[in-house]
């Protein structure tokens, strides 16, 4: 319940005004009555667009994980031959405990691979505007991780943080739709002008993209 689906719809749904030709599949499984996602969601991205056509250079298949305890056999195969890692944190302090659980269980499922192809990774913190004093913010995700005893899995942790917040990010995107008219958030060719992307966005976006730009560099050193 970190926000995961969240995340990655939000992220579709801006890849989707900004350039619709970079955006090629979007599934999310949800269960009707509880709206949790029972399988996995998958988006399939373009990046890197080819200069005068409409080609990427690259397409990023991205899955997030079921997060109920009993799919773990789920989680388990989603995280077979993965090239990098989202982990999405859940702010909440109530969920202090959820999530040392998650990163656990993801020790278990991934640990040794994590640590000796040294995948990369981002974590994003989302859920930042819940309250202060009820949150976990950017500063204390390493004591999140000591206290579920994965800092020596992801190290430089510092560098790797975003923190936002899907919730404001709709919200943001919302009211600017709805009170700036179209002809100046669109181009002529009808697509969202990317300097009004609002700043709320910048922190989902880059922890997709920064994990995109580490695991090319990754993929071309070794190559
Ligand atoms: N306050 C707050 N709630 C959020 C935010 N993002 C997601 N949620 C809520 O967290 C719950 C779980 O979101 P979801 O994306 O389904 O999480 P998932 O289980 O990780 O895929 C939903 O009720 C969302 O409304 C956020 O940025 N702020
Ligand atoms: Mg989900």
């Amino acid at each position: 319940m970190a926000g995961k689906t969240f995340t990655v719809t939000a992220i579709k749904v801006m890849k989707s005004l900004e350039d619709p030709k970079s955006v090629f599949d979007f599934v999310t499984v949800k269960d009707q009555e509880t709206g949790k996602t029972v399988f996995f969601d998958q988006a399939v991205f373009g990046f890197g667009a080819k200069p005068e056509s409409d080609e990427f250079l690259f397409k990023i298949h991205v899955f997030t994980t079921a997060g109920q305890r009993r799919l773990k056999e789920t989680r388990k195969v989603v995280l077979q031959g993965i090239h990098g890692l989202v982990l999405v944190v859940d702010a909440d302090l109530d969920n202090w405990d959820e999530n040392i659980w998650s990163l656990q269980e993801l020790k278990e499922l991934k640990g040794e691979d994590i640590k000796e192809q040294k995948i990369p990774y981002t974590v994003f913190v989302n859920k930042q505007d819940l309250p202060w004093g009820t949150k976990i913010s950017h500063r204390h995700v390493k004591q999140l991780f000591d206290a579920a005893d994965v800092s020596d899995l992801f190290p430089n942790l510092e560098g790797n943080v975003f923190s936002g917040s899907c919730q404001q990010a709709r919200a943001d995107l919302k009211d600017l739709l709805k009170n700036t008219p179209k002809d100046i958030i669109l181009s002529s060719e009808g697509y969202f002008k990317r300097e009004f992307r609002p700043d709320s966005f910048s922190p989902l976006m880059k922890s997709m993209e920064d994990i995109v730009k580490q695991i090319l560099k990754k993929e071309f050193s070794s190559s």
